[in-house]
């Protein structure tokens, strides 16, 4: 498959999309397809969501995730349709597919953001099977960590599975997705966080406007990356108030990545990224540091899908790239 800036290519002549961060989410996006095929946007974000939660091998979602400083998983994972209709659960350690709980946050609770514990029972409640256990893997990271042989962060680490050693620990994760049609979006994220973050560290990927935000009338932003720069500028909501007030998706992306450079110091293994697609099916995607790539999947108008993995179309900083 080709890479390529995500830019908008491909406007006007779609029919539905699925875009998602990293180039594992194109496997992600595939594991939607036919729920979008019907339309169902939401649906289409939360498969997307389970196909990384599921994968063993995904050390930075889900049950294969990495551990926090004190040995155990804890989880983060949002959804959102518009404004008035978004769930998310943050600090879970017992639930599988931290997606399905957070839908169900938004569907059968009066809540938004459900945390901890008390997240892990509403699981319970619904009867979800909830056993996290820590992969061999993750076991191992986490040994290599507490004897000092594991340093962090890591930027673009999410790119290297295979590549990856015991001792040269994922410490970036995240997948978000935005699915998308003519008339319908929804946008979800799913990650176990920063491996080896203090116990009880929730970065921007539960937090709405932070690490997603979708409004339908105007497009749909996720996230990725040190979600400590991505809270300070509020990032999705960011991307999409620009896109609001006329930016295309390249130029909202852009600017969320200006703003933290503006707002922050930030460090040689400090990536951030952003996935941003309007209301018209158009794509961006912006990054601190090279090394950030994204997936789409899409239908054209003959009924033809296509897949490509994209560059960001903008880089803060091209000349570093910390993924080999
Ligand atoms: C977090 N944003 O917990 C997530 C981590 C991430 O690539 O996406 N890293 O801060």
């Amino acid at each position: 498959m080709s890479i390529e800036p995500s830019g908008s290519r491909f406007e006007g002549q779609i029919r539905r999309l699925m875009a998602s961060t990293w180039s594992w989410g194109g496997r992600a996006n595939r594991a939607g397809r036919d729920a979008l095929s019907r339309g169902r946007c939401v649906d289409a974000v939360e498969l997307a969501c389970m196909e990384a939660e599921a994968d063993p091998a995904n050390h930075t979602v889900g049950a294969g995730g990495f551990p926090d400083a004190s040995g155990r998983v804890s989880l983060d994972a949002a959804i959102m349709e518009r404004p008035d209709r978004h769930g998310a659960v943050a600090c879970v350690r017992r639930t599988v597919h931290p997606i399905r709980l957070a839908r169900a946050v938004m569907e059968k609770s009066n809540c938004r953001l459900l945390v901890g514990t008390d997240a892990d029972d509403f699981a319970q409640e619904l009867g979800w099977a909830s056993d996290l256990n820590l992969s061999e893997k993750a076991k191992r990271a986490y040994q290599d960590f507490r004897a000092g042989r594991a340093s962090f962060p890591l930027a673009n680490l999410e790119e290297q599975y295979e590549k990856l050693k015991v001792d040269e620990p994922s410490t970036h994760d995240t997948i978000g997705v935005i699915a998308w049609t003519q008339g319908g979006m929804a946008a979800g994220t799913s990650t176990s966080g920063l491996a080896f973050k203090r116990p009880g560290r929730v970065g921007d990927s539960p937090i709405v406007g932070a690490g997603f935000y979708c409004d339908p009338q105007v497009g749909a932003c996720v996230c990725t990356g040190r979600g400590e720069l991505l809270l300070g500028v509020c990032a999705a909501h960011l991307a999409v108030e620009s896109m609001r007030r006329g930016e295309r998706p390249t130029d909202s992306a852009r600017h969320v990545i200006e703003r933290l450079a503006d707002t922050h110091e930030l460090g040689p293994d400090d990536q951030a990224a952003v996935l941003v697609v309007a209301s018209s099916g158009e794509c961006g995607s912006a990054s601190v540091m090279k090394g950030y790539t994204t997936s789409m999947l899409w239908e054209d108008t003959s009924g033809a899908w296509h897949e490509r993995r994209a560059e960001a179309n903008f880089v803060l900083r091209p000349e570093v790239y910390c993924a080999e």
